[in-house]
């Protein structure tokens, strides 16, 4: 069956966004921005685990192994699992990064082979 697909997709996206219903709601995100991000997200989990690790983490934002990357992960890593589910991810995007960095095309996490 593999992972890809629009109906895999569709399913995935539905599944990893439940949590963020009521956030969505009360903030007045567009669907569109969550969309967007979600693509992101599934660029980078590149193991397609549903999760993104420290590995990927650094990757996405071209970090080096320190310890301020490793604190950045750690604010977004509300579980503390060491792993960043879509909605860590994309709360902590939201909080964050600038409102009108992720309301346009120029959105930090469009990193070089990400976009
Ligand atoms: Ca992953």
């Amino acid at each position: 069956m593999g992972c890809g697909g629009s109906k895999g997709a569709s399913k995935r996206y539905r599944e990893a966004t439940k949590a963020l219903t009521k956030i969505k709601l009360r903030l007045h995100i567009p669907e569109a921005h969550v969309k967007k991000l979600f693509k992101v997200f599934e660029k980078v989990d590149v193991d397609h685990s549903g999760e993104i690790n420290l590995d990927e983490f650094f990757d996405l934002f071209e970090l080096d192994y320190d310890t301020f990357g490793q604190k950045a992960f750690t604010c977004i890593d509300v579980s503390g699992e060491h792993r960043l589910d879509f909605s860590e991810f994309f709360v902590g995007l939201w909080n964050y990064c600038p409102s009108e960095i992720l309301r346009t095309n120029k959105s930090v996490v469009f990193a070089p082979g990400v976009a």
